[in-house]
């Protein structure tokens, strides 16, 4: 298939999908749990549903159309629904990184939590949305003639996926400590670990949902399926991170602010693999001197002191430990004298 049929795919099924999200919505405010009280809060969401669930590229949910196409077509209602499942994973996640992240909106546009007088309260909206999910899994489930085998792989999945992301999205956070610049803590390592959690497993979501609706058994598939994906989906946060600075907002609909945010972004790892490459390993002081100013910025020595008392306490409680067990002549002195020769040595 080339991208030009691909993205037909996806354009045809667009339409369709967009108008199915009004029986979404219905679904949910019909279901008003049998107590009329809760009323309001059921036009709340429908609130928060229309402003965070309409509007985007529907990737994800179209992605769901698009597998179970290629594998059995499924019951037709079934499979309208299931897509918008993972558009709502997306609205929930998407208002609550914004809410994190104090993402700035483009002009003559804001983010729900930006809207005036919401304060935290968007905080709740994001756990509406995510409720949302499983709320009509449980409706889809035991509605007469709708029961279908899968939906028990389906909360699996959903509640699996949300958990990595939700991993990767606290690796996200805790390597942009607000206020805090340490530029080693972006590492290649720590990028990978980030984009696995926050993003490739959650690509893996949409065709996994597709392959178990359309029945399709057996754990290989699913295994294959996730092998392709996690690693297609290294991609997306790359270019996202790309143009979080380089993108253009009126066509993005963002402004990014990774810099600002003290974000492990994929421009910044790069850079200073760059800065390595180009001046390590050469004879010229000059670039050893660039090498040795990079690690003072990376705060290395102060990594190395770090390292070497940890280390030295660790040999230390590990031969203190293990007293008991000595017989003479190998005493513990023998391991104690080593051990203060070779820490803190200053050649
Ligand atoms: C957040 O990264 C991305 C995720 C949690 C993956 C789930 C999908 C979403 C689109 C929320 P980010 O903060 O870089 O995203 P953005 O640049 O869109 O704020
Ligand atoms: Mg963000
Ligand atoms: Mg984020
Ligand atoms: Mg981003």
């Amino acid at each position: 298939m080339n991208g030009d049929q691909k993205s037909d795919v996806y354009a045809q099924g667009k339409q369709d999908f967009v108008q199915h999200f009004s029986q979404i919505v219905r679904v949910l405010t019909e279901d008003e749990m049998g107590y009329s009280e809760a009323g309001d809060a059921i036009a709340r969401l429908k609130e928060v549903l229309e402003y965070n669930a309409i509007g985007g590229k529907y990737h994800q949910g179209l992605t769901v159309l698009v597998a179970s196409r290629e594998l059995v077509e499924p019951r037709k209602q079934d499979a309208d629904s299931l897509q918008w499942f993972v558009e709502l994973l997306q609205a929930f996640f998407l208002v609550a990184d914004d809410i994190m992240d104090s993402s700035l909106s483009p002009q003559g546009q804001i983010w729900w939590y930006q809207k005036p007088g919401m304060g935290l309260d968007a905080i709740n909206d994001a756990m509406l949305l995510e409720a949302c999910i499983y709320h009509l899994l449980k409706l889809y489930s035991t509605a007469p003639g709708l029961e279908q085998p899968y939906y028990l792989d389906l909360i699996k999945l959903f509640l699996q996926s949300s958990y990595q992301t939700d991993i990767g999205q606290t690796l996200d956070l805790i390597t942009a400590p607000q206020g805090n610049v340490g530029l080693g803590r972006f590492t290649e390592k720590r990028y990978k670990s980030i984009v696995k959690y926050k993003a490739a497993f959650y690509s893996y979501l949409p065709v996994a949902a597709a392959i178990y609706m359309a029945g399709i058994d057996g754990e290989k598939n699913h295994a294959n399926a996730k092998k392709i994906l996690l690693d297609m989906g290294e991609f997306l946060p790359i270019q996202d991170d790309y143009l979080d600075l380089f993108g253009d907002p009126s066509v993005t609909s963002k402004v990014g602010a990774d810099v600002q945010d003290n974000k492990c972004s994929w421009l910044v790892v790069q850079r200073l693999q760059q800065i390595l490459k180009k001046n390590y390993g050469r004879k010229e002081a000059k670039k050893v001197a660039q090498v040795k100013a990079l690690y003072e910025e990376l705060d290395l020595p102060a990594v190395f002191l770090q390292y070497e008392e940890d280390s030295y306490s660790h040999s230390y409680s590990h031969i203190m430990g293990l007293t008991e067990q000595y017989t003479a002549p190998l005493t513990p002195a023998i391991f104690l004298g080593l051990v203060r020769k070779i820490y803190k040595q200053k050649k």
